[in-house]
């Protein structure tokens, strides 16, 4: 076992934890960062870091036999997979039997893999989903700072209304006004004066040449061109990929954190035990709440909250898709980067968000997915599942390990809560032997988590704060990612003040 100490430790690269290191390194603060997924920046043998989306390698997937794309099929059926070598890929989907989630894996989180839409919720939704934060001081200064250090930019008008790369958004547009409905343009965090510059071929293609949810090689601002570019910038921030976090444990005013090392294959490399004194969880909804759920149910922090676990739940993002009439096509060339939203938000009976995205493998004239976000079940809990996970099991001993020591499917979401309201599929109904196994305590009703930033030290644990997508109770009608970064650009202000140079 190898040591070391870091004052601040932060849990994952994605969008909570980048604005976390940046701003705790501006004010001083050496800080360590812990990756489970790898440093992308190597090319491949095909002299590209990332793989596209048609022809996927090792590089695009999580320890996996065969890729797991989003929206895979076409008819039902699976054309766009192809099989794999199990690798630290760049893209993760976590099974839980009916549902999936997906995650990005590497420096830089959710970002490198995402649509990049940057979307600022409705101000009345989000007062009513985050009802403690106050949301004068969110839409005046930290959803403005949160887009300003992701580097939010939008379509040029101009250029989108006359190229074919953007046929498949107007078609949408069109269908979406015979249908009574409204769209509005979306920003995003693809760098679009890069774009017209692919379409001019003056640059190298990415987003207009299939790469997207694989990465792009070219083009997309993620957080590692961003945020994280700025924190390492400071010389105070350390980032340490395959690196994953698996305990917590307090430890002299501050915490010890278990980690374990393996190298890309998924081979074990050593564990090493790792101290600081302020400790930032940002793994992600489901590395979070994990990381939470394993320290409370297995004792190392008893008196975390009992609502940690609660009301736990999917986005609101579902996928769907229009069927598209031939004499109407959306075009052979699509850019992957959306820029427009149906907006049906305001309607009564089905109020609802969609995406005008392209299609990611062939047939592309014939139909056009439109993820939408609604408001969504989520379960009342979710709780510790011994043994593997689902897929884990056809993989080997080496990728298991890499998977953790629970296996995949670590969390395991119950039954959906009182708001479920669409028609979806019901989730799984719980396995009573697991949940009498673990001591669990009964499901209680739904409840929003308030979004506050540190686990409180009226439950007996300072310095130790979430500051992630775990902070979000439920769907926020829109894609989440710039509501995260400007609650994180919060939130470590506060801590900032009031814990970390107060001493
Ligand atoms: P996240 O970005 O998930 O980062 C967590 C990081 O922590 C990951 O790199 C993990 O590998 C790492 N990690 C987890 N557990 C551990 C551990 N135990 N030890 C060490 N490291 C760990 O967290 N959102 C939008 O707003 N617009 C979009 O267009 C959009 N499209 C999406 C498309 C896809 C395919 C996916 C998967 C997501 C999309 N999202 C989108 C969602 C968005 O990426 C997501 O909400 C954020 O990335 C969540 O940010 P967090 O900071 O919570």
């Amino acid at each position: 076992r190898d040591g070391a100490y870091a004052p601040a430790l932060v849990i994952g690269t994605g969008y909570g934890a980048a604005v976390t290191a940046l701003r705790l390194a501006e004010a001083g603060v050496r800080t360590l960062m812990l990756e489970t997924g790898q440093l992308w920046t190597r090319p491949g043998r095909d002299g590209k870091v990332f793989c596209g989306m048609l022809t996927p390698d090792r590089r695009s997937t999580w320890f996996r036999r065969r890729t797991a794309a989003p929206m895979a099929s076409f008819l039902w059926l699976d054309v766009v997979n192809r099989p794999v070598e199990p690798y630290a890929g760049i893209l993760d989907r976590v099974d839980f039997g009916s549902m999936a989630v997906y995650a990005g894996r590497g420096v830089g989180g959710g970002s490198l893999v995402n649509g990049g839409m940057a979307v600022t919720p409705r101000r009345s939704y989000f007062r009513e989903v985050l009802p403690r934060v106050d949301a004068e001081e969110m839409y005046r200064r930290y959803f403005p700072r949160a887009r300003a250090g992701l580097r939010v930019n939008g379509v040029d008008r101009g250029w989108f209304e006359g190229t074919e790369w953007y046929r498949y958004s107007r078609v949408a547009r069109e269908e979406a006004g015979r249908a009574g409905h409204g769209t509005v343009f979306l920003d995003n965090i693809y760098d679009f004066r890069y774009m017209r510059r692919e379409a001019a071929g003056k640059a190298p293609k990415s987003a207009l040449a299939g790469e997207l949810i694989y990465g792009n090689n070219h083009g997309r601002m993620s957080l590692d061109r961003t945020y994280l570019a700025a924190a390492l910038g400071t010389g105070r921030v350390t980032v340490a990929a395959l690196h994953r976090a698996v305990a917590i444990r307090p430890h002299a005013g501050g915490y010890v954190v278990t980690v374990e090392r393996s190298d890309a294959s998924g081979r074990p490399l050593g564990t090493k035990e790792i101290a600081c004194r302020q400790l930032f969880l940002g793994g992600g909804s489901l590395g979070t709440t994990e990381l939470l759920l394993r320290a409370r149910e297995t004792g190392t922090l008893p008196r975390l909250g009992r609502e940690i676990g609660e009301g736990w739940g999917p986005n609101g993002n579902v996928m769907t898709a229009r069927a598209n009439l031939p004499h109407h096509p959306t075009g052979c060339h699509q850019s992957t980067v959306p820029v427009l939203g149906i907006d049906a938000w305001d309607d009564p009976r089905h109020p609802v968000f969609a995406e005008v995205t392209p299609r990611a493998g062939g047939h592309r004239d014939l139909d056009q997915p439109l993820p939408g976000d609604h408001p969504q079940p989520r379960a009342r809990h979710v709780h510790l599942r011994p043994g593997h996970g689902p897929d884990g099991a056809a993989l080997g001993p080496r990728a298991e390990r890499a998977r953790g020591p629970l296996g995949a499917g670590v969390l395991r979401p119950d039954e959906p809560g009182q708001r479920h309201r669409l028609p979806l599929r019901p989730l799984r109904p719980r396995t009573p032997g697991v949940r009498r196994r673990l001591h669990l305590p009964p499901a209680r009703r739904l409840r929003p988590r308030p979004g506050h930033r540190r686990l409180r030290a009226g439950e007996g644990y300072r310095n130790l704060y979430v500051t992630d997508g775990a902070l979000v109770p439920g769907s926020l009608g829109v894609n989440p990612f710039v509501t995260i970064t400007a609650l994180a650009e919060r939130n470590v202000e506060r801590v900032l003040r009031q814990d970390v140079l107060t001493g």
